[in-house]
C-alpha cells in the first residue's frame, strides 16, 4: 500500500502543471486591489496568498479541504472507542485532501510513531532555560534547538536538493518534528507545573500518547484530539501561519520557519488570547469572592475592560464575522461533558453578554466569539489550570497546518516572499493631497 509521502507524491504530480499553467497563461489577470486602507491597516483582506489546505469564509468558518469541521469529525477515522478523530488521519487530510482507509490510518500513526524519539539535548535546553521561562519561549525553543536535525540543510549542502525534490526533504522535517511536539509539550507543562516527568507510550496515537504524558485520564485523550484538530489551520494570512511561510520561503527549514511561527502565536491578539481569557475570568471571580456574577456584573465588566483601553479577549476576529465554529465544536463538547462546571456556566454567559457589549462599543467589526474564548474552560476542567501553559497546545496543534503548507509550498515551487512596500509620501501623493 502506498505510504502518505507516495500518495503525495502523486498529488504533488497531478497539482504542479496547475499552477504552472496559472503562472504561465494567466500570470496577469487581476484578483484583487490594495486600498490606502489596507497598506496602512495590516493588509487586511488582500488576496495575495495561495494555499489549498483550508479556507475561510468569513460567515461560515473554516473548511478543511473543503470540509467542515462537522464533516471532518465526523468522516475521519477514530482510534477504537474515541469519540474523536485520529490526529494522525486530520494530518493526512490536510496534506493530501483524501480521507485515509482503515489500513491507511494505521500506517500513519506507525509512520509518527517511529519519529517521535526527542533527542536528550531538547530536554537538557529546557531544563538549562529554567522554570521561570514562559512555555511558549520554551516550545519555541525546543524546536529550534532541533534545527541541527534538518535533512533538508543537509540536502541542500551536499547538493542532492533541487528545487524538484525540495518538498521531500521538507516531508521529512516536517514529520520529523511534528511527531515530537507532544513530548515536548508535554514536557514542559510536567517539568514546569508537577513533580515527574511521564515517558512516551510508544504504542500511543499522537492524541492518546499527549494526554497520556500530561497524566491526564480519559476523556482528555479525546480533548487533545478535538483540541489539536481544531486549531490545526485557519487559511494562511494569519500571523502563525503567514510567518511560517514568510521564513521557510527563503529556504529556512521547516525548524527555522516553525520555531518562527510559534513567536507570532505567543502575541495576545493571536494565540495568547486562550490564556488571557482564563485569566481575565479568574480575575472576575476573584473580585466577586468565587461566586458567579450575575449577566448584569458581568456586563459591567466587560465596560471596565473596555474603558481600561483593553481588548475582550476571546471576541472579535480578522476575518469571521459569525461566531467561529471552532468556538461552537468546543461548546458542543462541554455541554455534553461539562454542563454543570461554573467556569463553562460563565463562559456561557459571556457569550449572551459580550456580543451585546462590543455592538453598542462600536469598534470591533466581529463582536462574536472565537475559538480562544472556549479553549481554556475545558483545559482548566480536566485539571489544566496553569493557563499559560495553553498557547503551547495551540501551537501543537497549529503546527499541522503550517508544515503541511511549507511542504506544498515547496513542492509547487513558490518562491521567496517579498511584497513591496511605499512611503507616506507616495501615499499622500496617491490620495492626491500632496504636490
Ligand atoms: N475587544 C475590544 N475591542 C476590540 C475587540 C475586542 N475583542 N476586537 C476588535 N476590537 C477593536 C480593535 O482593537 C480595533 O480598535 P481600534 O480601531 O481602536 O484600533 C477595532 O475594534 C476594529 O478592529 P477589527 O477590525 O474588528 O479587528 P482586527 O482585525 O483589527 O483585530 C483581533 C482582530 C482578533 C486582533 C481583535 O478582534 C482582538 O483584539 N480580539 C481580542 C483578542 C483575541 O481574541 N485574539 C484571538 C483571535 C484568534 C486567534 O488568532 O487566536
Amino acid at each position: 500500500m502506498a505510504t502518505l509521502k507516495e500518495k503525495l507524491a502523486k498529488k504533488i504530480e497531478e497539482h504542479r502543471p496547475r499552477t504552472t499553467r496559472l503562472l504561465k497563461e494567466f500570470g496577469k489577470v487581476k484578483i484583487d486591489e490594495v486600498t490606502i486602507a489596507q497598506a496602512i491597516g495590516g493588509m487586511r483582506g488582500i488576496k495575495s496568498l495561495v494555499t489549498d489546505i483550508s479556507y475561510l469564509d468569513p460567515f461560515e468558518g473554516i473548511r478543511f479541504r473543503g470540509f467542515t469541521i462537522p464533516e471532518t469529525m465526523a468522516m475521519l477515522p477514530k482510534p477504537a472507542g474515541a469519540e474523536m478523530p485520529f490526529v494522525e488521519g486530520h494530518f493526512y487530510l490536510l496534506l493530501t485532501g483524501e480521507v485515509p482507509t482503515d489500513a491507511e490510518i494505521e500506517v500513519v500513526v506507525s509512520e509518527f510513531q517511529a519519529r517521535k524519539k526527542v533527542p536528550q539535548y531538547v530536554f537538557d535546553t529546557l531544563k538549562a532555560m529554567g522554570k521561570d521561562s514562559h512555555p511558549m519561549t520554551m516550545f519555541s525553543a525546543a524546536i529550534l534547538t532541533m534545527q541541527k536535525e534538518s535533512l533538508f540543510v543537509k540536502a541542500y549542502n551536499d547538493g542532492s536538493a533541487n528545487r524538484m525534490n525540495y518538498w521531500e526533504f521538507f516531508y521529512e522535517d516536517c514529520m520529523n518534528l511534528l511527531a515530537k511536539l507532544p513530548e515536548i509539550g508535554a514536557f514542559i507543562y510536567r517539568y514546569k507545573f508537577k513533580d515527574n516527568i511521564i515517558p512516551s507510550n510508544p504504542k500511543l496515537d499522537f492524541g492518546g500518547d499527549f494526554a497520556h504524558m500530561m497524566g491526564i485520564d480519559k476523556p482528555y485523550d479525546d480533548v487533545m484530539r478535538m483540541y489539536f484538530n481544531l486549531h490545526s489551520d485557519h487559511e494562511s494570512g494569519n500571523v502563525s501561519a503567514h510567518t511560517v511561510h514568510l521564513v521557510a520561503s527563503a529556504l529556512s527549514d521547516p525548524y527555522y520557519a516553525l520555531s518562527a511561527g510559534i513567536n507570532g502565536l505567543a502575541g495576545p491578539l493571536h494565540g495568547l488570547a486562550n490564556q488571557e481569557v482564563l485569566g481575565w475570568i479568574q480575575e472576575v471571580l476573584e473580585k466577586m469572592g468565587g461566586q458567579v456574577p450575575s449577566n448584569e456584573e458581568l456586563e459591567k465588566f466587560c465596560w471596565d475592560t473596555l474603558n481600561s483601553g483593553q481588548v475582550i479577549p476571546g471576541y472579535g476576529h480578522a476575518v469571521l464575522r459569525k461566531t467561529d465554529p471552532r468556538y461552537m465544536a468546543q461548546r458542543e463538547f462541554a455541554l455534553k461533558h461539562l454542563p454543570d462546571d461554573p467556569i463553562f456556566k460563565m463562559v456561557s454567559a459571556l457569550f449572551e453578554v459580550v456580543p451585546d457589549v462590543l455592538q453598542k462599543h462600536g469598534k470591533a467589526k466581529n463582536p462574536w466569539p472565537n475559538v480562544d474564548a472556549h479553549s481554556g474552560v475545558i483545559q482548566w476542567y480536566y485539571g489544566v489550570t496553569e493557563y499559560d501553559f495553553y498557547t503551547v497546545l495551540f501551537g501543537i496543534g497549529r503546527s499541522l497546518g503550517v508544515l503541511a503548507n511549507i511542504i506544498w509550498d515547496r513542492a509547487l515551487g513558490y518562491p521567496i516572499e517579498r511584497p513591496k512596500s511605499v512611503t507616506t509620501d507616495m501615499l499622500e501623493e496617491a490620495a492626491g493631497i500632496k504636490k
